[in-house]
């Protein structure tokens, strides 16, 4: 089969490019590995910058996110018991949306066939070929059948453990990774959340998130030792555990039987080229972020922001200088969103091996945030989104 992009991966990215290159009348393929059912079951990120929001309307397929989607003014960090309040509208002026990840991939996946947009689920053994030239292609397996698309670009949308990153040489490669000594275990239940908005917890006991999908939906997550494993953590010692790290200034903690209960690492990634002839990489296939800053989900809007701004200026106008100036312009983005993920994730966990020192210097720095609008003003601008 031949096209003129052939994307990797239909989570968020993947299918949020398949749309907007459909809207430009840019013909293109989805592979995806797994069945629509698991793709749409993932629970992953909760909170949206207004980039996210924004492409969403662009495609005019935000109807549920407007209807269903909540916009959050603020945030909070807890220091024990003392809770710092991010006002993110008074210092920035802007607000996030907690709609969850899976609903984006749903809309995204239910617009599909109506917008020409095609996925091939259940594509087996993704391999690229001819990278480095104008011509590359795609071969795969589609119920044991060999097949092979064509196309003059291929898009790396296939997140962490996809081949698209691997594709390119080591000798063009450079990686960047900090692996973090904790996971995230997070627990999704059908009761209403402690606070209406977001709690960071950093808690002598460790870190612990209150976050949400609704005021009837909950979605919390403590931090643990990656030794741990999830079957060690009824839900009775999740709900105990949440109750003593966010405290009573959470607000009540009401329980409820885990729809979702799983424990994800941490990390901080970044590759580089985001480019590499004619494939670009965008989302986690290209770089990963610890969710302390929901950055993961918005990084890969904007990296595909920027590719449908590409692609279209090389088959629109015959213009290269998007696809030549791809990866500076992604990478600046995602470099500072790297940053600020990491800080906080400093700021708000207790790691195992941090003394006296490192923790006075925790107590400092939410001290010192709790009193500054000017500290506050430069959280929330990374939280609510930088310019793209
Ligand atoms: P994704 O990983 O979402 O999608 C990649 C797609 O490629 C998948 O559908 C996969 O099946 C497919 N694929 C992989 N290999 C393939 C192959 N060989 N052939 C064909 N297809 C292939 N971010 C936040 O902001 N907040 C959070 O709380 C948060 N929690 C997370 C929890 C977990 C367990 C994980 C793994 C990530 C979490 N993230 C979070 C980050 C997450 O939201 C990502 O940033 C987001 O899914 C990135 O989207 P994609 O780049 O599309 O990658
Ligand atoms: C979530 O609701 O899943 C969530 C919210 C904020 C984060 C991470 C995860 O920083």
């Amino acid at each position: 089969m031949k096209t003129q992009v052939t994307i990797i991966g239909a989570g968020p990215a993947g299918l949020l490019l398949g749309h907007l290159l459909r809207a430009e009348g840019i013909e293109c393929v989805v592979l995806e590995r797994q069945r629509p059912a698991y793709v749409a079951d993932r629970i992953r990120a909760g909170v949206l910058e207004q980039v996210t929001v924004g492409l969403m309307a662009r495609l005019g397929l935000d109807a549920r996110l407007k209807a269903e989607g909540l916009p959050h003014d603020g945030f909070n960090l807890a220091d024990g018991e003392r809770l710092i309040r991010i006002d993110l509208t008074d210092l920035v002026g802007q607000h996030v949306t907690v709609y969850g990840q899976t609903e984006i991939t749903r809309d995204l996946m239910a617009a599909a066939d109506e917008r020409g947009v095609r996925v091939i689920y259940g594509a087996g053994d993704v391999a690229l070929h001819g990278i480095d030239s104008d011509a590359p292609y795609v071969t795969f397996t589609q119920d044991g059948a060999a097949m092979r698309v064509d196309s003059r670009f291929v898009i790396g949308c296939d997140g962490f453990h996809g081949p698209s990153r691997k594709a390119i040489p080591a000798s063009a490669a450079r990686e960047y990774e900090r692996v973090y000594p904790f996971g995230w275990l997070g627990i999704l239940a059908d009761v209403p959340p402690c606070n209406h908005e977001l709690i960071y917890a950093n808690h002598p006991r460790g870190f612990a998130l209150a976050s949400m999908r609704s005021s009837t939906r909950s979605r919390y997550y403590v931090d643990v030792p990656m030794s741990e494993r999830i079957e060690d953590w009824p839900d009775d010692r999740v709900w105990d555990e949440l109750a003593t790290r966010l405290g009573p200034s959470a607000g009540p903690m009401v329980r409820g039987p885990a729809l979702e209960k799983s424990i994800a690492p941490l990390r901080s990634y970044v590759f580089e080229p985001m480019r590499h002839g004619s494939l670009l990489l965008c989302g986690d296939a290209a770089h990963i972020v610890p969710p302390t800053g929901a950055k993961g989900l918005n990084l890969a809007a904007s990296d595909v922001y920027y590719a449908a701004a590409a692609l279209t200026g090389f088959f629109a106008h015959g213009d290269n200088d998007g696809i030549a100036g791809y990866a500076a312009k992604a990478l600046a983005r995602v470099w500072k969103a790297e940053r600020f993920s990491w800080s906080l994730t400093r700021l708000m966990h207790r790691f195992p091996d941090d003394g006296p020192f490192e923790r006075a210097m925790q107590v400092a720095e939410l001290d010192y945030i709790a009193g500054s609008r000017a500290a506050q003003t430069a959280i929330a601008e990374n939280y609510v989104g930088l310019p793209v």
